[in-house]
């Protein structure tokens, strides 16, 4: 990689990168195929192995663990408009623990009135979504991939994000209210945020520290993204998921890789001497 990549210079500079025509428009077909299928669950219902879990009950439907309902959601695991640069942003590449694991992986879908409190940040310092850059290479704890399944322009209740905020050293302003406060709060400004305007088939690639939301949507009609959150390879699924035995065992060994980068160590079991 080049010294003077710009996609690394505006990740490192902003926080994040916009990636037009991420996928093709078959597999965004599949996907809203599969969106339209969706049962109508309520919240905390399972689908198999995927949960309705609404992050803060104005955000919309969330159904996680995605990834474990069918193809077109397996073909995002390690797609190639984003591994690469995942591997290298997040991956800890180069050193004994290389690799990736997916931590979260959900679907969201918002209609009117749905809204997204802004929040993480450079100023908190968690280890888990932070950004670093560390003698030449990216350590970043948490990047994500934010893939638009609709076009999303003003009034569609897009991702709002505050450039450069991943090394912020102080909190926004309106971090000093409460969260469940601000969620009530559909109209709160945030000064200095910006609101993400994609297409369909583009992908939001953000490292997690970056100050993020949403804002409300006031259209009709839904939006619609998947959101995957990759980390290295020691991390834990966020809520607890378990990628399911019948998905890692359909997936290619490099998308099984990612999904199980550790294999579980039991005595007895051959497992554990492959890789
Ligand atoms: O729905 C969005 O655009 C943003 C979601 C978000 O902020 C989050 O899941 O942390």
């Amino acid at each position: 990689m080049s010294q003077y990549d710009l996609q690394d210079y505006l990740f490192d500079l902003r926080g994040y990168l916009i990636l037009e025509k991420a996928i093709d428009a078959d597999l965004l077909g599949e996907l809203n195929a599969a969106f339209d299928a969706f049962p109508d669950l309520s919240f905390g219902e399972w689908w198999g192995n995927v949960q309705r879990l609404d992050n803060n009950g104005h955000a919309g439907a969330e159904l996680q663990n995605i990834v474990e309902a069918g193809k077109p959601f397996e073909a995002l695991i390690d797609h190639p408009s984003w591994i690469d640069r995942l591997r290298r942003y997040c991956g800890e590449d180069g050193t004994y623990v290389q690799g990736l694991f997916i931590d979260e992986c959900f679907a969201s879908i918002r209609r009117n009135g749905g809204y997204f409190p802004v929040h993480s940040g450079g100023q908190d310092g968690v280890i888990r979504n932070q950004f670093r850059f560390v003698n030449g290479k990216f350590r970043c704890g948490q990047v994500n991939i934010l893939l638009a399944l609709t076009d999303i322009g003003p009034g569609d209740g897009g991702t709002r994000i505050l450039p450069g905020s991943h090394k912020s050293n102080f909190a926004h302003p309106v971090f000093a209210r409460d969260f469940s406060e601000r969620a009530k709060d559909t109209d709160e400004t945030v000064e200095g945020s910006i609101e993400v305007n994609m297409k369909a088939g583009d992908a939001l690639m953000f490292v997690d520290a970056l100050s993020h939301g949403a804002t409300k949507r006031i259209n009709p009609g839904d939006r619609r993204v998947v959101i995957y959150r990759y980390g290295p390879t020691w991390g834990q699924t966020r809520y607890g998921f378990r990628y399911s035995q019948e998905l890692l065992e359909r997936v290619t060994p490099a998308q099984r890789r990612i999904l199980e980068p550790i294999l579980p160590r039991e005595p007895g079991a051959a497992r554990g001497l492959e890789r």
